[in-house]
């Protein structure tokens, strides 16, 4: 046997390191993250002390345990180089690039996909996520400046050399021992950390700022700081209710769906990038503003079916919410959202979210009890009280939602500059059948791979875990 793969530590292990390393990191860096922690964690106990059906729920899906080291964080990065380089990085995490996400179409300069893990048992040890975002420096309209932020991301180094050995060493031995991970969490966190001064002077800066506030966010630093880290609360409105509280000013709207009995897909909010005092290359001193807080509410997965309902609400809600407040606004879109079914039975049953099937107690009862000619069809299994399906988790993000958490970031004034070329005006960023866009393609040579299809993900689940079940009931 060979004794380096023995000593080889898990990819979990080593993103359970790196997501606990990262969330202290940014509590030392931004103390507002910690407050929103607390915050959290208080809702979510008294959430789950309110709400027995919840907490069993996600007590058999395996989430309850999950729950206090859940987050997801943000990167933007300027080069293809980058990415392809951070693809790497993250597979260290066990993390992988599912889905793609174009945000120029709601004129935000970049494209994204989320690094996350994409089986079910890594999910339940630690579901850490980055959505990470490419800069489209073609979408600068000013050729000057367009050159100047290419020639100033072309000479930055975002790795430590160490880290980039360490990738490679992993990639070589198809893991690493723990000391290696240990060495590798402290050399990769480098690259996630603050820079208080600029690499730019700054009147580039504002310059760049002026074109866009993100493009002077990714060009005139040494590094793709980690803009907010995002813990999971079970009741995201009331934690926005107390979010003033604490002392944050929080965006006014809830993204995403309205309130339902049963969450689907993703509910997000945030609170304002704070405002920090930078050096730059000149001496002179300014200010930049990057780093935020956010929370968010899982709820869940939807089919493309049930995706396409859900982009078709939320287009017809669009415009609508202009001067209410998120009680007002979540009403309106409650309204709107009523024909889509609040009921787990109608969604399985139309089709409009994934499942995860297991047998209950009286299924285990019955184990062997058929051949494949006699075993009931999936509604009366369910219907006799053998099989019981729960949602699967959405574990993905969302377009016009991202898109809404980004403009609460730099400044609704300063986004209207770069559109987005014709090809890429859709609505729906998971391509399941359709041809991939052209961006879409520039963005996957850029990342080295093509991004996972998450419909297909959850997918797979669903069918393994009904297989799994089905299994039992049959005859060896
Ligand atoms: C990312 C904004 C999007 C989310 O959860 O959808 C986001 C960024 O600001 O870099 O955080
Ligand atoms: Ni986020």
């Amino acid at each position: 046997m060979n004794s380096q793969l023995t000593a080889c530590v898990t990819t979990d292990h080593i993103r359970d390191l790196f997501s606990s390393a990262m969330s202290a990191m940014y509590q030392a860096e931004v103390p507002l993250y910690g407050a929103l922690l607390n915050l959290v964690a208080e809702v979510n106990q008294a959430t789950l002390a309110t709400q027995p059906a919840l907490a069993e729920q996600l007590k058999v899906n395996g989430e309850l345990v999950r729950l206090n080291v859940e987050r997801h964080g943000a990167i933007r990065l300027g080069t293809a180089t980058e990415l392809g380089m951070m693809r790497r990085l993250f597979a260290v995490l066990g993390m992988r690039a599912v889905g793609y996400y174009d945000l120029s179409v709601a004129g935000v300069p970049v494209h994204s996909t989320a690094f996350r893990p994409t089986n079910p048992s890594a999910l339940a040890r630690n579901p850490f996520r980055i959505f990470t975002s490419l800069l489209r420096l073609e979408l600068i309209e000013n050729l000057n400046l367009r050159e100047q932020a290419a020639a100033n991301l072309a000479k930055r180094t975002i790795f430590t050399p160490r880290v980039v050995e360490l990738i490679s060493d992993f990639e070589r031995q198809g893991g690493l021992t723990e000391p290696q991970a240990g060495e590798f969490v402290i050399e990769a966190l480098e690259t996630f950390r603050w820079h208080a001064t600029a690499t730019v002077d700054l009147a580039t800066y504002q310059a760049l700022h002026q074109a866009h506030p993100l493009i002077a966010d990714v060009v005139c630093f040494n590094g793709p700081h980690i803009n907010h880290l995002t813990p999971r609360t079970l009741d995201i409105d009331e934690a926005q209710l107390r979010m003033p509280q604490m002392g944050m000013v929080a965006k006014a709207l809830i993204e995403g769906p309205p309130q339902r009995h049963n969450p689907i897909l993703l509910r997000q909010t945030s609170f304002k990038a704070q405002v920090e005092s930078i050096v730059f290359a000149d001496g002179q001193v300014g200010a930049h503003s990057a780093r935020f807080g956010e929370i968010e509410q899982r709820g869940a997965a939807l089919t493309a079916k049930g995706r396409a309902l859900y982009d078709a609400l939320l287009a017809k809600a669009s415009g609508t919410d202009a001067g209410l407040d998120n009680r007002a606004y979540q009403r309106r879109l409650a309204a709107i959202f009523s024909v889509f079914p609040d009921n787990d039975t109608m969604l399985r049953r139309q089709g409009l979210a994934f499942f995860h099937y297991r047998l209950t107690s009286g299924g285990e009862a019955a184990r062997g009890r058929y051949v494949a000619t006699t075993l009931p069809e999936k509604e009366q299994l369910l219907e006799q009280g053998l099989l019981s399906a729960v949602p699967l988790t959405y574990e993905d993000f969302l377009p016009v939602s991202a898109a809404g958490i980004f403009q609460s970031n730099l400044g609704a004034d300063k986004l209207s500059v770069p559109t987005a070329k014709a090809d890429s005006a859709q609505t729906i960023p998971f391509n399941g059948q359709e041809e991939p866009s052209s961006s879409q393609v520039e963005f996957e040579q850029a990342l080295g791979v093509a991004v996972i299809d998450p419909f297909a993900l959850y997918a797979e689940q669903e069918r393994q875990s009904y297989a799994q079940a089905v299994q039992i009931l049959l005859k060896a």
